[in-house]
């Protein structure tokens, strides 16, 4: 018989680092308010919810490397906002974070989930961030929690 396996959205018993950067802090406060209420909201407790802040999104991956080679938590959450319309250099700060983050995951074997928004406007930023298009923040954490349960039962 196949036997099929998928996470649960639980995080009860977990432990979670949350990486974000200030940059764009209007954006990523937001990120963050959502990651944090979102793991809350599936039973992890405050205490085990660690967050650290980096400069910007290209200080996320090392951040999140040393955090996930100390092993302290069962999943990290990186959290960003890149916008086009403020920098020339828009494509490689949002590359390397992406690269970087997934990175970590695949070095480390941490599920580290990529939270960073990358958009042409501050108003697409505002959308991802709690607005019209959801929170990207939350659904970071969200995700986090089911690869950190689907690890569980493959051990
Ligand atoms: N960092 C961001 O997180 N978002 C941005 O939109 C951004 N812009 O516009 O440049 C940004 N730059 C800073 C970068 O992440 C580093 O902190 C900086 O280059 C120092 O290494």
């Amino acid at each position: 018989m196949v036997k099929s396996f998928e996470g649960n959205l639980i995080g009860k018993n977990k432990t979670f680092g949350i990486v974000v950067s200030r940059f764009n802090s209007f954006i990523t406060k937001k990120l963050l308010e959502g990651a944090q209420d979102c793991l809350i909201r599936h039973g992890t407790k405050e205490d085990n919810i660690d967050v650290y802040w980096v400069p910007g999104a290209c200080e996320l991956p090392i951040a999140a490397m040393r955090l996930a080679k100390s092993a302290k938590h069962d999943g990290i959450v990186c959290l960003g906002a890149v916008i086009r319309g403020e920098t020339p250099h828009f494509d490689y700060v949002s590359s390397e974070a992406a690269k970087g983050i997934s990175a970590v995951g695949l070095e480390t074997g941490i599920p580290t989930i990529y939270g960073v928004i990358t958009t042409d406007t501050l108003e697409q930023a505002i959308d991802r961030a709690g607005a019209r298009g959801g929170n990207k923040g939350a659904e970071a954490a969200l995700t986090a929690i089911e690869m950190v349960d689907l690890f569980d039962k493959m051990k």
